[in-house]
């Protein structure tokens, strides 16, 4: 039942400016750390590794706390839009390592390129649904979804130049449980699926990821997977920025890799917010090695 993608091309995105809380720009590296690369070759999936080169950091001219470091944010991502454009194009899964979540657009933008109708699964504490005039920090990290369906900052909206923005009832969150009053008004009216931590409770993970892979799946091109490490419960993946009480169990969080991989839908992927420098050891990048194992086809049986 294992379902191997033929070749991943790992993009190590070392950029941390969307967040407040820095760390997370030392994310891929901790993962390699804790041993990806060991483990795809175990899987026996081939690989490449490209890095990503950070912008230097950039005086904002005109500062904006709405929009904090947009310059930055613009930059890594107009690269990462262009790069994850081209791997998908060529037909490899691109595997994106983050870095904060503010890259989500970046990736998005360069998917939606070559995909006319993608769907998105956004597994995360956060919906990320924030615009210059909703947010409560000014971190572009709260603003990466709401930028992918085409709002907020036009700079930011337009990255990557002509593309099919994503449709909201392509889109289903997963794991929600802080939500700022403009992201539930958002929700709410463009009718997007959101599978917070209290319909978990009562449906059960399975159920969840049984309706997440049926409504991302119906009629899209390609299903991309948007991996927010603080959906986890933070006793378990400590290491990031803006942890939030009562998230995923070890084992839901893995059936929802292992129900992906199953399914057969997932065409690309990040997993973003780990952040070493608040990690306990390697607990969160290891956690981050099975999540992604399980996500590319690893099985316990
Ligand atoms: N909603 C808050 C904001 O917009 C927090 C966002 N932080 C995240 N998102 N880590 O996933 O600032
Ligand atoms: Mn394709
Ligand atoms: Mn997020
Ligand atoms: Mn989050």
């Amino acid at each position: 039942m294992r379902n191997l993608p033929s070749t991943v091309t790992i993009l190590s995105v070392p950029f941390d400016r969307g967040a407040t809380r820095r760390g997370a720009g030392q994310g891929p590296n901790a993962i390699f750390g804790s041993g990806l690369k060991r483990k795809l070759d175990t899987l026996g999936i081939p690989y490449r590794v490209e890095e990503l080169a950070a912008p230097p950091e950039m005086k904002d001219e005109a500062h904006n706390p709405q929009l904090k470091h947009v310059q930055e944010v613009l930059s890594i991502n107009e690269l990462l839009a262009a790069r994850v454009y081209a791997l998908a194009e060529t037909g490899v899964f691109p595997l994106v390592l983050g870095g904060d979540h503010s890259i989500a657009i970046g990736t998005l933008a360069g998917l939606t390129r070559h995909h006319r109708n993608l769907g998105v699964i956004w597994l995360d504490a956060h919906s990320d649904l924030n615009t210059p005039d909703t947010t409560p920090s000014g971190n572009i990290h709260g603003m990466s979804l709401a930028v992918s369906l085409g709002k907020g900052d036009t700079r930011l909206t337009s990255i990557g130049g002509a593309k099919s923005p994503i449709k909201p009832e392509n889109v289903v969150l997963i794991g929600s449980r802080s939500l700022d009053q403009g992201e539930r008004d958002l929700i709410r009216q463009e009718g997007i699926t959101c599978f917070t931590m209290q319909d978990i409770d009562r449906l059960g993970m399975f159920r969840v990821m049984e309706e997440a892979i049926r409504i991302t799946s119906a009629g899209t091109d390609g299903v991309h997977l948007s991996f927010d490490i603080d959906s986890v419960d933070p006793k378990i993946a400590p290491g990031t920025g803006t942890p939030v009480q009562g998230g995923l169990s070890y084992r839901e969080a893995h059936l929802a890799m292992e129900m992906l991989s199953e399914s057969g839908i997932v065409t690309s992927a990040e997993f973003v917010e780990n952040n070493p420098l608040l990690d306990r050891g390697q607990t969160t990048s290891r956690l981050l090695v099975g999540l992604i194992a399980s996500m590319l086809g690893e099985s316990i049986l």
